[in-house]
């Protein structure tokens, strides 16, 4: 039995960041994955819930997602779906709207469970649709299945693993473990992740295309071939990429650093675009610049254009989005040996920080921060949580951070 796994296709949505380029859309990769499922010749296609981003997309959404399920209808394949927190509404009416009978929705009045033929292989699905915006319950709590001699038995449920407080369905790990299943097909969370490998698995599959940095990573659709393996393997299928990485520039000569840089950028690009077949068109790529130089100010401003960045490797753009940066001067503490002078201080004080060997004197330093510290947070609401703020770790990181920038403003100043 072969199967196409997918959820969160959140048709109507489309890509961010690629400028005026408009065909990085949802919709644009349902009509690919429709293409895929029938060239892979699969039996069935399974969408996990947010298949429609939400009601006001429901005309954009109609057209598309009957002409796909018309055209997986044609080739014999079957389309079975739940519902996830965005669709609970719109994706039922617009299942009843389309005119194929190989399009099932299941679970709209809690658990279903459904047998499906195909040829002389028989494949059950117990199924879960989300009957409102938001459930805080764990929808396996009221599961219930049917006994029946099949060849391959699933789960899907739209919602939340493994977060308890979630309003949008709250399942556990344990509560999956429970069932006969082979596995779980979930929707939800958009980072494509196998969660559990061990029988039942449990899959997030992921948005079938990344919609902004946050999604980060390789995105794609999963296919299921029971004749060659127990788990499903992922497909890449979007048609951009976001990746962030780190460039160190500790190795390099100041003069050498842009090209370097460069050079790292279009390498991670490549490597990333190896992994995909035909559906790649961009890679968009968030470097953070990290390590020490001479100059950092030089530096930053040498490679202030970095955002230009475009090259195209075999069809796929490669292009640098945003550049973030945490770099610092290469000081020698050596240097500022016997001198009495606040940059001399300062570099002192950062030595003493990245070495931990404190002398007495900022010991009580370091002393009276922390109770500072504590007084002030206890006056202001914060955003980092007291505890966390008030950790020794963070404490230090935080002198480190002010001291690099009140060095690089004094030397700034006094040109040294
Ligand atoms: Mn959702």
């Amino acid at each position: 039995m072969k199967l196409l796994l997918s959820a969160d296709l959140h048709l109507g949505r489309k890509s961010s960041r690629v400028g005026e380029r408009s065909s990085h859309t949802a919709i644009a990769c349902w009509d690919r994955m429709v293409t895929y499922a029938i060239e892979q010749n699969v039996n069935a296609v399974l969408l996990a819930g947010d298949v429609v981003e939400q009601r006001n997309k429901r005309f954009e959404s109609y057209g598309p997602l009957n002409a796909g399920v018309l055209r997986l209808s044609a080739a014999g394949i079957t389309t079975i779906a739940v519902s996830g927190n965005h669709d609970f509404d719109v994706l039922p009416q617009l299942v009843d709207s389309i005119d194929a009978d190989m399009f099932f929705l299941l679970g709209r009045n809690g658990w279903e469970s459904r047998v499906f033929t195909f040829g002389d292989q028989r494949l059950q699905i117990d199924g879960w649709s989300f009957p409102d915006k938001r459930v805080p319950i764990n929808p396996l709590d009221s599961y219930s299945t049917e006994d029946n001699d099949v060849d391959l038995h699933l789960g899907m449920v739209h919602g939340d693993l493994d977060a308890s407080n979630s309003k949008y369905a709250p399942i556990t790990a344990e509560s999956l473990s429970k069932t006969k299943v082979s596995g779980w097909l979930l929707g939800h969370i958009h980072k494509p992740e196998l969660r559990n490998a061990d029988q039942p698995w449990s899959l997030y599959p992921g948005s079938p295309q990344a919609f902004d940095p946050g999604e980060a990573g390789i995105h794609g659709v999963w296919l299921l071939d029971t004749a060659q393996n127990s788990e499903p393997q992922l497909v890449p299928f979007s048609s951009i990429c976001y990746s962030s990485f780190e460039i160190d520039i500790t190795p390099c000569d100041d003069e050498s650093i842009a090209g370097y840089v460069a050079r790292e950028v279009k390498e991670h690009g490549v490597e990333i675009a190896e992994q995909f077949s035909s559906s790649l068109g961009i890679v968009s790529l968030r470097p953070t610049i990290v390590g020490d130089c001479e100059q950092p100010l030089t530096v930053i401003q040498d490679l202030k254009n970095l955002t230009d960045y475009q090259i195209n490797e075999g069809g796929v753009s490669i292009e640098v989005e945003k550049v973030s940066w945490n770099i610092r001067e290469n000081l020698r503490v050596e240097d500022y040996f016997g001198q009495k002078n606040a940059l001399a201080k300062a570099v002192r004080l950062l030595h003493e920080l990245e070495t931990g060997e404190y002398s007495s004197g900022t010991s009580e330093l370091l002393a009276n921060f922390r109770s500072r510290g504590a007084k002030l947070s206890n006056n202001y609401a914060s955003i980092i949580s007291v505890e966390d703020e008030l950790n020794e770790e963070s404490q230090s990181e935080q002198l480190k951070r002010q001291l690099v920038n009140l060095i690089s403003t004094i030397r700034e100043q006094a040109n040294v």
